[in-house]
């Protein structure tokens, strides 16, 4: 079990999720502060305000991925940063570009790799406004490619770029649970607006045409000059059959990882939506205009993987819901004969199963042709983790054992399997804002003392993950 030498890792975050100083320096207002005033939707009542501060504190960032070893770092930008309003014909905010610019150039100073996320959720307010945001189907996309170019114009020095985080999240989440911004969905009691049954399905359409945009116009007006690299993120569990003696539960396991990965998986790759989905869903679905297809059809460079759990999958019976998502199943953390899938985490849908990831790596790189895969994400949460004292959680032994097993499937994944994991990037350089659960759930591998100023505090896990590293890497 090994690692090639020249294999990449490191550290990932998102700006919603560590930045902070939401009204400095000209910054307009996302989709995700306006849901995280809403009350009843964040679960300690916090928002993004001020986060980890990461936004003042970019040399404290940079010397703390140092001192871990990390090569690369993954994080996002902030559109509404950069375009406050987001729009095609609005105004640019310069101090925004100025920031990342900086940034970039002091992460390459220290000899650390940036990989840059466009868009990890947090829409411009003013597009979801304006004319729906991620529901418009014609002036998404359009605006979304204005925003990418602006980007890719400023930061040439930026050579591996991701154009959406977990496409999935942003549909489901935002438009079918409601659980994420900007939180629409059927269910009255959560939302006056939205449709379970067919919003998900537009936006995740638009999602895929908007990344294709974004990657023509990489590939035609900056590839060839910056040689950089260009892909979307997606997120999916592993699914192994409730019942491995049933054909139904073999068959719905595959199709659960078809409506979460092959959604736009098989777009990128195919040009055309998984057959399950289309048999499930119909008209529902958006058929791609030939024009559509075009864009999107072959336009990932690598295949971004966010990765952190497995479920036992039991085939549905009768016709499915019209909000159904998940295509006609259900999910659950012990198999028939009692088996559990692995131990409880702080995240009530992740529990550890390495295995599982070695095998998802493999059904990916079966389906898709063995591409160039970057794990963009990976990590875990521990029970009980924010009830300890600062110094038990500095102790993040689960966590050691999560990478530590983690990295080990994904390096069998490569050195036994034949499959092409390129880089790898744990979730997370820090604790910070964790979404609808607010700053209970902590996944950093660094601790955040939100109560004395942001202070950092490297955990074993942040320390370790090097050692994991030299462990399997080879040496050249
Ligand atoms: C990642 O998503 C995100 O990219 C990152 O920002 C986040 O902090 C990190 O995970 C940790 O959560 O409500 O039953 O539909 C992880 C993938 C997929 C996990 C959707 C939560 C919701 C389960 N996510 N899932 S459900």
């Amino acid at each position: 079990m090994s690692l090639p030498s020249d294999f990449t890792w490191g550290f990932a975050t998102a700006a919603y999720q560590v930045e902070g100083a939401t009204e400095q320096d000209g910054r307009g207002p996302s989709i995700w502060d306006t849901f995280c005033a809403i009350p009843g939707k964040i679960a300690d009542k916090t928002d993004g305000s001020v986060a980890c501060d990461s936004y003042n504190r970019t040399a404290e960032d940079i010397a703390l991925l140092k001192s871990l070893g990390a090569k690369c770092y993954r994080f996002s930008l902030s559109w509404c940063r950069i375009i406050p309003l987001g729009g095609r014909n609005d105004p640019i905010n310069q101090a925004g570009i100025d920031h990342y610019v900086k940034f970039v150039d002091d992460l390459l100073a220290a000899d650390i790799v940036p990989f840059i996320t466009l868009l990890h959720w947090d829409v411009p307010d003013a597009l979801d406004k304006r004319y729906g945001g991620l529901l418009n189907r014609k002036e998404f996309p359009l605006d979304f490619e204005n925003y990418a170019r602006l980007v890719f114009k400023s930061i040439p020095k930026c050579k591996n770029w991701i154009t959406f985080n977990e496409p999935f999240c942003s549909s489901v989440l935002g438009y079918s649970t409601g659980y994420f911004a900007p939180g629409h969905t059927s269910d009255r009691k959560k939302s006056a607006v939205g449709d379970s049954s067919r919003e998900p399905w537009i936006v995740g359409h638009n999602l895929l045409v908007a990344h294709g945009r974004a990657v023509k116009v990489y590939r035609e007006e900056f590839k060839p000059k910056d040689k950089g690299q260009i892909g979307i993120t997606l997120n999916g569990d592993y699914a192994y059959p409730w019942d491995p003696e049933d054909p139904e539960d073999v068959e719905a396991a595959n199709r659960k990882i078809e409506f979460a990965i092959s959604w736009f998986a098989d777009p990128v790759y195919f040009g055309k939506y998984p057959d399950s989905m289309r048999k499930q869903l119909g008209d529902r679905l958006p058929e791609f205009t030939p024009e559509e297809e075009a864009l999107v059809k072959g336009s990932n460079d690598f295949y971004g993987m966010n990765h952190y759990t497995a479920d036992y999958v039991k085939h549905g019976t009768g016709t499915p819901a019209p909000e159904d998502f998940l295509g006609n199943l259900t999910t659950h953390s012990t198999d028939k004969h009692g088996n559990c899938i692995g131990p409880e985490t702080q995240s009530f849908w992740l529990r550890p199963n390495p295995e599982g990831f070695r095998l998802l790596i493999n059904w990916l790189s079966k389906r898709y042709g063995y591409p160039d895969i970057y794990v963009t994400e990976n990590g875990t949460s521990i029970k009980g983790e924010n009830d300890l004292s600062p110094e038990d959680i500095l102790n993040d032994q689960f966590r050691v054992d999560y990478f530590r097993t983690y990295v080990h499937a994904m390096a069998k994944a490569v050195s036994e399997d034949g499959c092409k994991v390129k880089g790898y990037m744990a979730w997370s350089l820090m604790d910070n804002f964790e979404w609808a659960e607010g700053y209970e759930t902590r996944f950093g591998c660094t601790y955040v003392d939100y109560k004395n100023g942001q202070k950092r505090t490297a955990k074993a896990s942040g320390k370790e993950l090097k050692k994991i590293f030299d462990e399997v890497l080879e040496k050249n």
